[in-house]
């Protein structure tokens, strides 16, 4: 009896796969928030060291409550993923865009938001998060990824 219990429970584990399969962007997404610059017009990402992990469904957010236009530019993040969509909003909440394929970076102007929905499909450790307006780079708009 003992014997078939263990048995039991080597075939239960071995039915259970380390990552669940079907489609991976239909996950709940794991939603991670990033502020360009800020409302007194600090040239800065908050956060500006993100992390991902390979498999998951991201909502990357992108808020821009700041004075000036920023884009969101990481090359590494952009070849390391999976797009399903990107998505942008008016200031006052307003669905304007749903945009499908390969996305590089992404410019977001005052008060509005983007989103950027993506599965991470490669590991890597990228310092070349900017944003790519003229100057910006320099005054502090610059980060890191993470995909592990
Ligand atoms: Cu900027």
């Amino acid at each position: 009896m003992k014997r078939l219990t263990i048995l039991f429970a080597l075939c239960l584990t071995m039915a259970l796969p380390a990552h669940a399969g079907g489609d991976l962007t239909r996950q709940t997404p794991n939603v991670v928030e990033v502020n360009l610059g800020s409302e007194t017009g600090e040239m800065v990402f908050q956060p500006s060291k993100l992390e991902f992990e390979t498999g998951k469904l991201y909502r990357l957010v992108l808020i821009n409550n700041s004075p000036h236009p920023h884009y969101f530019s990481s090359v590494g993040l952009a070849r390391s993923v999976f797009t399903r969509k990107a998505q942008t909003y008016a200031p006052n909440g307003d669905r304007t865009a749903e945009i499908k394929g390969q996305i590089q970076e992404i410019e977001v102007f005052p008060g509005h938001r983007a989103e950027w929905w993506f599965v991470p499909v490669q590991t890597g450790e990228f310092n070349d998060l900017v944003c790519s307006v003229s100057g910006h780079e320099e005054a502090g708009m610059a980060g890191s990824v993470n995909i592990y």
